[in-house]
């Protein structure tokens, strides 16, 4: 298998007009930064032949995109024909273009419905969310080699009752396990489901293995003051419970999604023990958290409630528009600790909002340098998918922060390709036009 140079998106960030879903409900309320709402988003609906073709143009063999299972299902158990027929020319362009793609099926958005009923924390999420992936496989199954049932499970958890970043927004830490469980089920299930529901593939990628992960979003947590008993005790919870849970949940091993006093420990799966349910890791990384005891000012997020903050940048160092720090070397620490799973390794996510385009080519070129250097010791990472190939709505954030290689111009959508694509593009091109894994002697 040829490593995979791609980009990542998702339907609810770049597509528009997505009104079926809990967040579109949320942006109604005035919940996101300066009252912004997803509407149009990119128009990417529209424009999505413009966009793969800049996919190509960048010397990308994958692409990473979600499916809105909100279009796909309306209402529970009415199927929208158009909705799927515009997945399969999305998906049929990218075999035209030769762009690999990898799916995800739940990119934070539910359907109304669906979130109405208590969205994963309900028992019976499983089977609603099996029903949609049945779906999928059927009408789209053979045109998809890559299936990410789940982007970032666990930030979903926290975001919706934690931390308040993510709808329905309220604090209510039982409601934070109950979801892992409902998201661990339904993964288990989707999981098998597709293995058992495409025994023979046909298609253009029917020599490509099968392979059904997730994205998980790692972060490298680190005291602020290593001699600090509680911040160092802070470190060891955020790397079990955010980082270790879910790997341990998805590879069979006993899970204890839980924080002894804080939230409740998450009852086990039976049907996830004893046995690997994911056939590679995806590893979202971003920036390291920097757990600090009773933090104030500008540099920690704080919640009511906890004794703590995190922080996302060292003081007086660069941050991007997030405000989260640039450091490569954590990756290295999330592909290691990923790597004792012995599970291949994708970058599912990997970039940096920098609309100026100040950041972006250094912040790539540093963090391709980490994945070279763990291949050449033999770790087995087949991808890396930059986030994002355009700006996007960015969630609670709205569209301030440019994720984006390509500039989306929000009044006339006009895309223009930033120096860093340009960049990217070279690099990708000496490796064999985007053939070979990438290579410390080539991105010096
Ligand atoms: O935009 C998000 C994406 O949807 C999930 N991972 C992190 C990105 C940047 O915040």
């Amino acid at each position: 298998m040829n490593f995979l140079w791609g980009a990542a998106t998702s339907s609810h960030q770049i597509e528009g007009y997505n009104t079926g879903n809990d967040w579109w409900a949320w942006e109604q309320t005035g919940a996101i930064d300066r009252k912004e709402v997803s509407g149009p988003a990119t128009d990417h609906r529209n424009r999505f032949r413009e966009d793969l073709g800049l996919a190509k143009e960048l010397g990308l063999n994958s692409y990473r995109l979600s499916i809105e299972w909100s279009r796909i299902e309306p209402e529970e158990g009415r199927w929208d024909s158009q909705a799927l027929e515009w997945y399969a020319e999305v998906l049929a362009e990218c075999e035209r273009l030769s762009l690999l793609p990898m799916v995800t099926l739940h990119h934070f958005t539910s359907p109304l419905w669906f979130a109405e009923q208590g969205d994963f924390t309900s028992e019976l999420s499983y089977h609603k969310f099996a029903n949609y992936v049945r779906k999928i496989v059927k009408t789209l199954g053979n045109r998809i080699p890559l299936w990410c049932t789940f982007n970032e499970p666990v930030i979903m958890c926290v975001g919706k009752y934690l931390a308040g970043f993510q709808p329905p927004a309220i604090y209510d830490p039982s409601n934070c396990s109950k979801m892992f469980r409902g998201i661990l089920k339904s993964h288990v299930r989707a999981y098998d489901l597709i293995h058992s529901e495409m025994p023979h593939r046909r298609g253009p990628w029917r020599h490509h293995p099968l392979m059904v992960g997730y994205a998980h979003n790692m972060m490298d947590f680190v005291p602020a003051r290593h001699w600090h008993p509680m911040e160092r005790f802070l470190t060891f919870v955020g790397r079990s419970f955010y980082n270790q849970s879910w790997l341990d949940a998805t590879t069979g091993k006993p899970h204890k999604f839980g924080i002894t006093g804080l939230v409740p420990t998450a009852p086990e799966v039976k049907e996830a023990l004893g046995r690997v349910t994911t056939d590679f890791i995806g590893i979202n990384y971003y920036s390291k958290a920097i757990m600090r005891w009773r933090a104030k000012g500008e540099h920690f997020e704080t919640s009511p409630g906890f004794p703590f903050g995190v922080g996302f940048g060292d003081p007086g160092q660069p941050v991007s528009e997030m405000g989260w720090g640039f450091h490569p070397e954590g990756l290295r620490r999330m592909i290691r600790f990923a790597q004792a799973y012995g599970l291949p390794l994708f970058i599912t996510e990997n970039g940096i909002a920098d609309g100026p385009d100040r950041y972006r080519s250094e912040y790539v070129r540093d963090h391709l340098r980490v994945v070279a250097a763990e291949i050449a010791q033999g770790t087995d990472i087949r991808g890396y998918f930059y986030w994002s190939l355009l700006d996007n709505f960015e969630w609670v954030k709205g569209f301030l922060p440019r994720f984006g290689l390509i500039e989306v111009n929000y009044d006339t959508f006009k895309r223009t390709p930033r120096p860093s694509f340009y960049e990217l593009q070279k690099i990708i091109s000496l490796h064999q036009q985007g053939h070979s894994a990438p290579s410390g002697k080539l991105l010096k």
